[in-house]
Formats: C-alpha cells, sequence, structure tokens
C-alpha cells in the first residue's frame, strides 16, 4: 500500500489544476459582501479564505472531509484495528485530512511508526525547556519548545537553498509530519515537567495518542481512549477559528511549519479561544468551593446563582458561546456521549450536565451571546478529570497537539497550491465615514 507523501504526490496535479480551473470559472464571481459591522466585529462570518480540511455548519457542527463525528466513529480505524472496535486514532484523522480518504488500517500503521521514528527533541530543547520555571504557564512551555525545535527545519533550509517553488510541498510535508511527531514529546516534557519529576517514559508498540498517554505517565486504558477521541475532535474547526487562521496567516507569508504554529499555539492560548478548557474546570472549582464553604448543595438553582454572579461581575460563562455555531456544538455532545458510556455516576459529569440543563436559559435571559449552548471546551476538562488528569492549566497543550493536525494538514495545501501572501485590506474610521459621506 502506498505511503501517504505517496499518495499526497499522486493527488497534486489533480488538486493544482482543479484551483486553477476554479479560478478560471469563478474568479470574477462574488461569494460575500462586507458590512462596516462585520468590519468593526472581527470580520464575522465573511467568507475569504479557502479550507480543504473541514467545513463548519452553524446548526449541523463540524465535517471533517466531509464526515460528521458520529460518521467518522464509523469509519475510521482504530487502535485494535476495525472501525467501532474503539475510538478513531488520530493517525487515521490526519491521514483523512490531509488525503480526503479514508485509511487502511496498514496505512495507519504505517504512518504510527512514522511518527515515532521522527519524534525525537533535539538536546538543546530539552535543556531549554528543563531551565525553564515551573511556573511558566504551560502554554507558553509548549509554544517555547516548538520555536526552539525550528532549528530543524527542512523547508527553511530548502528556502535558504534557492528550492524552486514548485517543491515547496515536499519540504513542507516533511515539517509537518515531524511536527506532529515532536509534538507530544515537548507536550510531554512541559507536564512531567511542571507537575512531578520531568521523567518521560515511552511505549512506541503503542500508537501515537497510547504512546502520549504513556509518556505523560497515564496507564489506563479508559484514559488512552479518552485521548483517541479527544485528539481526533480538536483537530479541525475549518480555517477561520483563531489557531488554525493565524497558522495560515503565518504561513503564507512563507514562514516554516514551525514557525506558523508556534503562531497558531500562541493564538489558542486566548480565554476566548483554546484556554477556555482550562477556564471551565477553575469556574466549575470556584462554584464548588463556594459552595462547600457555605455547606450549600451544587444544584440547579447554585448553578444559576454562580452564573448571574459571573455575568453580573462582566465576564463571560466559559465553554458556552460561539462565533459560528448555534446549536450545541456536536464534540459537545460526543463527549457527553463518552461520559454516560464510561463514567455515568461521576459527580463532576453530573454538575457539567446540570449546568447544561440550566445555561442555555440562562444565556438567552441575559440576551447578549447569539449562541446559548456549549462548545467543546465545556466537557473536555470533566472527561480528564475523572482519570485523575487534574491540572487543568495544563489542558490546553493537549487541544495545541490535536489543532496541529487540521491547521498543519491544510498548511501542506496552502504550499501544495501555492497559496499566496495573506493580505487583507483595512481602512480608518474617517475611510468608512467619507466611504458613505452624502449617501
Ligand atoms: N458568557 C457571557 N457572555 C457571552 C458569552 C458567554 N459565554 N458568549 C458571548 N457573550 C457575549 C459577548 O461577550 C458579547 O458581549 P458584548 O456585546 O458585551 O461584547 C455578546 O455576547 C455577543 O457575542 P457573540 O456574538 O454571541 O459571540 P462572539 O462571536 O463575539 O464570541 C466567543 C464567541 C466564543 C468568544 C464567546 O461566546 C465567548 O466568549 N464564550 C466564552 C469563552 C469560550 O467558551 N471560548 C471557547 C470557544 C471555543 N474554542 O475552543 O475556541
Ligand atoms: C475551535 O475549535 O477553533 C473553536 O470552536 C473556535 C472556532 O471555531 O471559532
Amino acid at each position: 500500500s502506498s505511503t501517504l507523501k505517496e499518495v499526497l504526490a499522486a493527488q497534486l496535479p489533480a488538486k493544482q489544476a482543479e484551483l486553477k480551473a476554479l479560478k478560471q470559472e469563478f474568479g470574477s464571481m462574488k461569494i460575500d459582501e462586507v458590512s462596516v459591522d462585520q468590519c468593526l466585529g472581527g470580520a464575522r462570518s465573511v467568507k475569504c479564505m479557502l479550507w480543504e480540511t473541514s467545513l463548519l455548519d452553524a446548526n449541523e457542527g463540524i465535517r471533517f472531509r466531509g464526515h460528521t463525528i458520529p460518521e467518522l466513529q464509523e469509519v475510521l480505524p482504530t487502535f485494535k484495528g476495525p472501525a467501532s472496535a474503539g475510538e478513531p486514532i488520530p493517525e487515521a484523522l490526519t491521514w483523512l485530512l490531509l488525503t480526503g480518504e479514508i485509511p487502511t488500517k496498514a496505512q495507519c500503521d504505517g504512518l504510527t511508526a512514522e511518527l515515532h521514528a521522527r519524534s525525537a527533541l533535539p538536546e538543546h530543547v530539552v535543556s531549554m525547556m528543563n531551565a525553564l520555571p515551573k511556573s511558566t504557564h504551560p502554554m507558553t512551555q509548549f509554544a517555547l519548545g516548538l520555536q526552539a525545535c525550528q532549528t530543524e527545519s527542512k523547508f527553511a533550509q530548502a528556502y535558504q537553498d534557492g528550492v524552486h517553488k514548485s517543491t515547496y510541498w515536499e519540504h513542507a510535508y516533511e515539517d509537518i509530519i515531524d511536527v506532529f511527531a515532536k509534538l507530544p514529546e515537548i507536550a510531554a516534557l512541559v507536564y512531567r515537567n511542571t507537575y512531578f519529576d520531568g521523567v518521560v517514559k515511552r511505549d512506541r508498540t503503542l500508537d501515537y495518542s497510547g504512546n502520549f498517554c504513556r509518556m505523560l505517565g497515564m496507564d489506563d486504558p479508559g484514559f488512552d481512549e479518552l485521548m483517541r477521541l479527544y485528539l481526533v475532535i480538536h483537530s479541525d474547526h475549518e480555517g477561520g477559528n483563531a489557531s488554525a487562521h493565524t497558522t495560515h496567516l503565518v504561513g503564507s507569508t512563507l514562514a516554516d511549519p514551525y514557525l506558523s504554529y508556534v503562531a497558531g499555539l500562541n493564538s489558542l492560548a486566548g480565554p476566548l479561544h483554546g484556554l477556555a478548557n482550562q477556564e471551565v474546570l477553575r469556574w466549575i472549582q470556584e462554584l464548588k468551593a463556594k459552595f462547600d464553604a457555605e455547606g450549600k448543595e451544587v444544584n440547579e438553582q447554585t448553578i444559576t446563582e454562580f452564573a448571574w454572579d459571573t455575568l453580573k461581575a462582566g465576564k463571560v460563562i466559559p465553554g458556552y458561546g460561539h462565533a459560528v455555531l448555534r446549536q450545541t456544538d456536536p464534540r459537545y455532545t460526543c463527549q457527553r456521549e463518552f461520559a454516560n458510556k464510561h463514567m455515568p455516576d461521576d459527580p463532576l459529569f453530573k454538575v457539567v450536565d446540570t449546568i447544561y440543563a440550566v445555561m442555555p436559559s440562562i444565556l438567552t435571559e441575559h440576551g447578549k451571546t447569539k449562541n446559548p449552548y456549549p462548545n467543546v471546551d465545556s466537557h473536555s476538562g470533566v472527561l480528564l478529570w475523572h482519570y485523575g488528569f487534574t491540572q487543568y492549566n495544563y489542558y490546553t497543550v493537549l487541544f495545541g497537539v490535536s489543532r496541529a493536525l487540521g491547521a498543519l494538514s491544510q498548511l501542506f495545501w496552502d504550499r501544495a497550491l501555492g497559496l499566496p501572501l495573506e493580505r487583507p485590506k483595512s481602512v480608518t474610521s474617517a475611510w468608512i465615514r467619507n466611504h458613505f459621506a452624502g449617501s
């Protein structure tokens, strides 16, 4: 069976021709218009980016190369082999994101072996990371670790060597697979350094995700399955989300995949984006601490009281709302299903479920958010917590390991298709006034 690189190389000419034909046929047609509200409001819903790996529908949620999450759970190979014999493995999803094709288990195994073989961190990266104060936020450590790995970039080296632009895809591919391979190593070192003794143990007889769990120091088949699901569902959310968009923007300058994804990670570290998963756990812990101290139960009434306190203090309810979605996030739903299957009596799951029962109507009454329903970050922490993985300041690092799979798969195609420097037009407020003067 063909390797991932061979499959991609074979796809290239047709994909390049398709893009050329798309430009020729539709190049002058409009797909959107931009209002002043959108210009002032974070470019919400303006269609101005090509992103092949996934597409988000406001009501249905995400489709990865056309597949919903339940469909992925039916068709992608699992650690045990056949689809549906567990959660899909991230290698399978990566293959799908890059090629648009469902891989065989043998192809996944080949990719697992390649990732293991490329995973070693350069010594200077390990010593730099070991020197960081433990108080450094895990996301900062994570981004620094990847940034330090940039010494290994084959794309940057090839560019310096003056290679022809028609070969960029090949050097980008090498870096992208290297980054996928090294991210769990960097992430595990952050975790082991921050909370334990810095020792990282591996088991390369396992898949990408299973080995990552061992490196974290986790050895529980339930947690392994959770991590496989986690790494699959956080990988991609079309192109406009802040981390994917940042990766794409930085990559469009021909900064190499290391530099591009470090930028994406820094974007993910913001509380309105990926950091929300740690904020959800913090919010729940603060809620529990308050009512435990007052000798009150955590129930619909006390959660409602705490939610209103948060809102009246001018803060957001973490894990609720979304820039695009207008329904419960299917990534939330599949995590809820995982909890119902594996931990139905977990007390913290019951709290999360009770929050879900009351929060949409509280946010609707509050009257601001366009989407009162939970997003992915609302449920991920409680699942990790159940298995004793309780260091919630670290949770966004897991999101960062996963998001690379989507953001960098698209970056491969950005370079393969020769997409240009991204440079939208900005205007001043005086320009807007003058533009409409007299109208
Ligand atoms: N709690 C309180 N207020 C909210 C919330 C919320 N969860 N969500 C939106 N609003 C407010 C928002 O702050 C804005 O207020 P103002 O007019 O005073 O600026 C108003 O509702 C309108 O916002 P929307 O248009 O509904 O949302 P927007 O597209 O601007 O932002 C989020 C989307 C996700 C940033 C926003 O819903 C939010 O801050 N949620 C909480 C943080 C969170 O869960 N982020 C994770 C998103 C998923 N991810 O992983 O990245
Ligand atoms: C994501 O996964 O990136 C978030 O849901 C945010 C988004 O899509 O804007």
